[in-house]
């Protein structure tokens, strides 16, 4: 063997042996000084990835100075597409108090991934996470990420949706208290090296019921309601309604089934909330779910409300976590919001 070569194989030995010590140690996590609050079961392999890629986001720590540009973020809210999420950016920099020059517009962080939206409000990131468990779970492992390297304050996240309701009237707002999956289970399935793990959807309660307090029915003109959440994997078939392309049951035995899930407290179904909602509480990340209702599923199964009260109800959910934001930021009620003396909030980056 050449001495030339033989240098190389101790560097590639020396390499993989340091490699073999960094995984037995576990590589020293997450420096707990470094955070007022720790991000739990984090894995400890993230720090050997110099630099981390947040492929989906089109992110990642060596071109981006995480702690600079994210550090701030305080609250992540995931809706289903880009467009709302632009809308609810918008939104939310008005209810905060930001401002953006006339010339400026939000841009979205991650256009060029073409796979998720990402935008930030001050404090405020807002990404869309399409359709289903698979999609949203994707989105949830780069974002904790994101807030890990940041090294943001204990975020709150929020899922801001829409579902069907189960004996409400559409345009109702349900706050998620438990989100089961479609057996009926408080859990998501995750299934590692062929064996399913069973991960418990746990939501925060005390942030359910402070969102909760903050709807005013007679003000609103809707109802705001707490209550479970059935997260399907399917729109059709797995939410047992009549118009999919295939249907292997009976009219009888759907409304038979919406009465079953009725009785145990489930008020609206989904998509999303269980990978949602066990994926933040593996975390030990605070986390609610607020989606409005766009269909009463005992009437019907077909979305025949019009596109212009869609949009109505779609702010809905909006609404009241700005209200959540507002009261966190400025410390004060909501009934004072508008002549409360908040320090300004700094200017949107
Ligand atoms: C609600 O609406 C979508 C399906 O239309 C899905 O993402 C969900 O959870
Ligand atoms: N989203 C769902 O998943 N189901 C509905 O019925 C409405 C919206």
């Amino acid at each position: 063997m050449s001495k030339e070569c033989e240098q190389k194989c101790l560097r590639s030995k020396r390499r993989i042996d340091e490699l073999i010590r960094y995984i037995k140690d576990g590589c020293s996590a997450v420096n707990p000084a470094d955070l007022n609050w720790t991000i739990c079961n984090l894995n400890p392999y993230i720090e050997c990835l110099n630099p981390d890629i947040l492929y989906h986001l089109t992110l990642d720590t060596k071109t981006t100075d995480f702690p600079k540009v994210f550090g701030d973020v305080r609250f992540v809210c995931l809706g289903g597409t880009g467009d709302r999420m632009n809308k609810f950016a918008n939104f939310i920099i008005g209810e905060i108090g930001l401002t953006l020059s006339m010339a400026v517009q939000l841009i979205d962080i991650s256009a060029g991934g073409h796979r998720y939206a990402l935008y930030k409000a001050g404090p405020v990131l807002c990404a869309s996470h399409g359709i289903g468990g698979p999609s949203i779970s994707i989105l949830l492992h780069e974002l904790i990420k994101l807030v890990y390297h940041a090294k943001c304050q204990d975020p709150v996240f929020f899922r801001l949706g829409t579902s069907g309701g189960i004996g409400l009237e559409p345009g109702t707002v349900v706050i998620t208290t438990q989100a089961l999956d479609s057996q009926l289970r408080p859990a998501y399935e995750v299934v590692v090296h062929t064996k399913p793990q069973l991960w418990p959807t746990t939501l925060n309660q005390t942030l359910a019921k402070e969102l909760s307090s903050l709807s005013d029915p007679c003000e609103d003109g809707y109802d705001t309601v707490l209550g479970k959440t059935l997260s399907a994997n399917d729109f059709y078939v797995e939410q047992s309604r009549l118009d999919g392309a295939f249907c292997m049951y009976t009219p009888q035995k759907k409304m038979c089934f919406l009465q079953q899930i009725s009785k145990m407290g489930v008020a609206n179904m989904e998509m999303e909330s269980t990978a949602f909602a066990a994926i933040l509480h593996q975390a030990g990340i605070r986390a609610a779910v607020v989606c409005v209702t766009i269909v009463n599923r005992n009437d019907g199964d077909q979305i025949d409300t019009p596109p212009d009260v869609l949009k109505q109800f779609d702010l809905r959910p909006q609404i009241l976590v700005a209200r959540y934001m507002r009261k966190v930021l400025f410390k004060c009620d909501e009934d004072i919001v508008e002549g409360c003396p908040c320090d300004p909030v700094p200017e949107c980056n």
